[in-house]
């Protein structure tokens, strides 16, 4: 009789850890290519959370969802130019900072910046941060321009005769309209965050006059069209960039990626963990930020996916030539030379979408 006894309360416990391990599951949306390989595996480990984890590659994809509702996720990370505006609409709750020890590994000076989005980070900590540059294939694009082409310059993309010489090996810029027209809002002199319709205006015929030179709009599908050699300049993410020259680089067949934080300057952007307000599960969602938070889970991401973090008791498990990458952690004379975005209006945001439909369709 003692037997089966001992085996039911060992299926009991193990049933019982089965359960506990099944109510607790965070659902994660994220950026595409922008998480350790061993990341989820690890907070599993150490939580016994288990976690849904699910890619995006655009802040209107995401607003799309929070307001739509019910979106089913508990950790969102949209840049915080996007956040600075979800959150007077009520898109998320307040994070509950006792369950966040590690907020404190937070860099003070990042901390500083990412206060204009959501002052006090009572809604959102930073994930990981980065610049819009320009990722190009060496050979290609000197074999087109010589070794004096403008490499250093947004030139490459907005100088009409120069994207006309790289037509034919293909540029690629990201479906951002936010980020797309700030850069030729900055290119042409005028503030990158302006909101004034003739400003807007200018930059949709910038954009449109290198439009023919331009192959595709997408905001993730260059990673692998650079690293094969099918496209030779792109308007990218620093870090993506940087995935794609390692991709290359690997693959051995001789391209080379090289990225550029252009001459007349970047958009800088931090992407940020908030917890929408229907979340599911928001006490596994602070689990996952707090994770987030540890220093060694922070570097981790950094080395992987050379995008720089916001932890500073990170650093010291960073890579050393990543850490020492001004392209990754800029120096502060390349931080001066980045402006942030801020938030869009609604009013305005209606403005750029349809400027950014003409320029897409080409009419
Ligand atoms: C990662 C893209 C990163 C962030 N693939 C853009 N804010």
């Amino acid at each position: 009789m003692h037997k089966p006894l001992i085996f039911l309360s060992v299926t009991a416990t193990l049933m019982a850890t089965a359960a506990v391990a099944q109510a607790q599951t965070v659902n994660i949306y994220n950026w595409s290519d922008y998480i350790a390989e061993d990341t989820l595996e690890k907070f599993t480990a150490e939580t016994s959370i288990a976690t849904n984890y699910d890619v995006f590659d655009s802040n209107e994809i995401v607003e799309a969802r929070l307001l739509a509702g019910s979106s089913g996720y508990d950790v969102v990370v949209p840049s915080g130019f996007f956040l600075e505006r979800q959150i007077p609409i009520g898109l998320f709750q307040t994070l509950d900072k006792s369950k966040l020890p590690n907020i404190e590994n937070l860099d003070p000076a990042i901390m500083a910046i990412v206060e204009a989005h959501d002052p006090g980070a009572e809604y959102a900590v930073p994930y990981m941060w980065g610049t819009t540059g320009i990722g190009y294939n060496v050979g290609m694009i000197t074999e087109r321009l010589g070794e004096d082409g403008p490499l250093e310059s947004w030139d490459l993309l907005f100088d009409p005769e120069t994207a006309a010489q790289l037509a034919d090996c293909g540029i690629s810029v990201l479906d951002a309209p936010v980020e797309m027209v700030a850069a030729a809002l900055n290119y042409l002199g005028l503030d990158p965050n302006s909101e004034a319709p003739e400003d807007l205006e200018q930059a949709e015929q910038l954009i449109g006059s290198i439009r023919p030179h331009i192959r595709s709009f997408h905001s993730s599908q260059y990673i692998s069209d650079l690293a094969n050699g099918e496209i030779c300049l792109a308007v990218g993410y620093s870090g993506d960039i940087f995935i794609a020259a390692d991709r290359a680089a690997e693959a051995g067949q001789g391209v080379e990626i090289a990225y550029v934080i252009p001459e007349e300057g970047a958009s800088i952007w931090f992407d940020m963990m908030a917890v929408p307000a229907d979340a599911p599960n928001p006490d596994a969602a602070h689990a996952f930020i707090n994770f987030i938070l540890e220093p060694q889970v922070a570097a981790d991401i950094t080395n992987y996916v050379w995008y720089a973090n916001p932890n500073a008791a990170a650093d010291e498990f960073v890579d050393p030539e990543v850490l020492g990458d001004p392209a990754i952690y800029p120096t502060e004379e390349v931080m001066a030379n980045l402006f942030p975005l801020k938030a869009r209006s609604p009013s305005y945001d209606r403005l750029l979408t349809r400027a950014w439909t003409r320029i897409k369709t080409g009419v």
